[in-house]
């Protein structure tokens, strides 16, 4: 009698196993190492809200916040590069390693302001370079907005580009962005983002560069409170997924679906992005010992004219699209 019932009940399991499995949701994770509430994050939930509702529920994101699946954004492109992980949001830079097609968007001073950046970014140039990355086993989802790049450090006010001679400045693990740093005059050192706030603290490093938003939320600007808003580069994120893990999971129907949903939450980050740059630039000031400097137009051309090695070190193999970047500006 027990053994029958045992038989009865194991029979059961393996008829509604299966049935339970194929009715389930398809499952993806995105990772990001921003907290909750800030603009990218809150671009993912919605983008998430958005795939759920449009797939009746069929296709489930969870957004894995706050650096949970990494700390560095170069470890989390590989794992998303090889079917690790279905998906993450990341800078620009860190995927130029990858894709060095897109370095052309990590160049400094390359972008007259946020307006001209998304019409490019939206245009045909946006468009063909989130479908480049698909020769590298990644689908380019969309880009997000992360404003202008400064430099920020313990030591001293920079007012000129010469000020920055010698100061340990992390960067992200990026060749662009180590050469680009290196040539401003300090000594870049690349280290993942979510260690910078230790090592600005411990005096591992000085300094590092961000923008306002990244300055605040990490809390860099309790360890360095020297910022200059020399605005160097300005380097859209981006969303990536997993070729391996998409064509495995997901039909064309579903991956047209996740990217549709994925370019319908960008406006909506500008806006959530430019609310937090205020919030950011008011909390930093409110604790009044914060010396944030704004370039005088001299200082500002020193500024630019200090970069211009690295021009000739990548302006000619990316020389045919800066040329269209700039003329669609
Ligand atoms: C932020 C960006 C992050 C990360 C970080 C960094 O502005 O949103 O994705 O790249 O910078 O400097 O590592």
């Amino acid at each position: 009698m027990k053994k029958l019932s045992i038989i009865i009940i194991g029979l059961a399991f393996l008829l509604v196993l299966p049935l339970g499995a194929a009715a389930g949701p398809i499952k993806l994770t995105v990772a990001e190492v921003h907290p909750k509430d800030y603009p990218t994050t809150q671009g993912l939930f919605k983008f998430a809200e958005l795939v759920k509702q449009r797939s009746g529920g069929k296709i489930v994101i969870d957004v894995k916040y706050g650096g949970q699946l990494g700390k560095g954004e170069k470890k989390v492109v590989e794992q998303v590069q090889i079917g690790a992980l279905d998906m993450a949001r990341i800078s620009v830079s860190p995927v130029t390693e990858f894709v060095p097609a897109l370095e052309a968007f990590g160049l400094p001073y390359m972008w007259k302001s946020q307006e001209s950046m998304w019409k490019v970014l939206n245009g045909e140039i946006g468009k063909r370079l989130l479908k480049a990355v698909e020769k590298y086993r990644f689908y380019g989802l969309n880009y997000y907005e992360a404003g202008a790049r400064s430099f920020y450090n313990s030591k001293r006010e920079i007012k000129a580009v010469g000020d920055l001679k010698g100061l340990k400045i992390r960067v992200q693990k990026s060749q662009l962005m180590l050469d680009l740093v290196n040539t401003m005059g300090a000594n870049a050192t690349p280290i993942a983002f979510g260690e910078v706030y230790d090592a600005i603290s411990k005096g591992v490093i000085e300094g590092a560069e961000n923008n306002w938003p990244s300055y605040e939320s990490t809390g860099h600007y309790e360890v360095a409170k020297y910022y200059t808003l020399d605005t160097h580069t300005r380097v859209p994120e981006i969303t990536v997924a997993s070729r391996i893990a998409f064509d495995k999971k997901l039909t064309k129907d579903q991956i047209a679906l996740v990217k549709k949903a994925a370019l319908d939450t960008q406006d909506y980050v500008i806006k959530k992005w430019n609310e937090r740059v205020q919030a950011s630039k008011k909390k930093v000031m409110a604790r009044g010992k914060n010396i944030i400097t704004e370039l005088t137009p001299e200082a500002r051309e020193g500024f630019v004219k200090s970069v211009q090695p690295l021009y000739d070190k990548y302006g000619e193999k990316h020389k045919a699209i800066i040329k269209e970047i700039r003329a669609a500006q």
